[in-house]
C-alpha cells in the first residue's frame, strides 16, 4: 500500500470532472486501498480520487473512527438519487483546504446508489455527518469545492492564505 500525495488548492485539477468506471477489479482495489491509507495518514474522514490527482468516480469515507476501530467504506460511481428539503449546516474542512473551515448548508438526508468494493451495487440513506460528508466528497468528483458555497471575500481570504503558504513553502 502507499500513501499518495494529497492536492492542495489553489490547484486546477480540484476542478476537472471524474469519469464513471467501468470495472471493479483488483487494479481499482489497489488503488482504494490506497486511498484509505492516505485518508488514515492525514486524519480525515473522506477522500475523493481527484484530490489525489484521479480522475475515477471514486470516494473513500470513515466517519466513525472511535478508539482506533475502523470503519472503511468505499464508494464506487456513487450517485445522489433523492435529498430531503430539510437543510443542515456543518463547519466543514478539507483535506485540500488544510486548517481552513466554513459552515456549508445541504440536503440534511441523502440516498445514494453506488457500487460497493465488490463491485455490487448498493442504495444507501445518510444523515447528518455522513450525507455531509458523501456529498462534500461527490462534490470532488464533479470539480467542486466547499468554499464554492461560501462568499466570495471569505472564498478568496482562503485561497489568498493557502497560495502564500505555497510560496512560502518553495
Ligand atoms: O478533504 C476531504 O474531502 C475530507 C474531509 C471530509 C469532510 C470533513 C468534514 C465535513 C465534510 C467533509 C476531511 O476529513 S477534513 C478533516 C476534518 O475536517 C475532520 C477530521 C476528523 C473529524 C472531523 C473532521
Ligand atoms: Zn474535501
Amino acid at each position: 500500500m502507499a500513501i499518495l500525495p494529497i492536492i492542495t488548492a489553489p490547484d486546477p485539477r480540484l476542478k476537472l470532472i471524474a469519469k464513471p468506471v467501468d470495472k471493479v477489479d483488483d487494479n481499482l482495489r489497489r488503488f482504494i486501498d490506497d486511498m484509505f491509507e492516505t485518508m488514515y495518514d492525514a486524519e480525515g474522514i473522506g477522500l475523493a480520487a481527484t484530490q489525489v490527482g484521479d480522475l475515477r468516480r471514486v470516494l473513500v469515507l470513515d466517519i466513525d473512527q472511535k478508539n482506533n476501530a475502523r470503519n472503511p467504506i468505499a464508494f464506487i460511481n456513487p450517485e445522489i438519487i433523492w435529498t430531503s428539503e430539510e437543510m443542515n449546516t456543518y463547519a466543514e474542512g478539507c483535506l485540500s483546504f488544510p486548517e481552513h473551515y466554513a459552515d456549508v448548508k445541504r440536503p440534511k438526508l441523502i440516498k445514494i446508489k453506488f457500487l460497493d468494493y465488490d463491485g455490487n451495487q448498493q442504495e444507501l440513506e445518510a444523515d447528518e455527518l455522513l450525507a455531509t460528508c458523501l456529498q462534500h466528497e461527490i462534490d470532488h468528483l464533479n470539480g467542486k469545492v466547499f468554499v464554492d458555497y461560501i462568499s466570495p471575500v471569505k472564498r478568496d481570504i482562503i485561497i489568498r492564505k493557502l497560495k502564500k503558504e505555497k510560496r512560502n513553502i518553495l
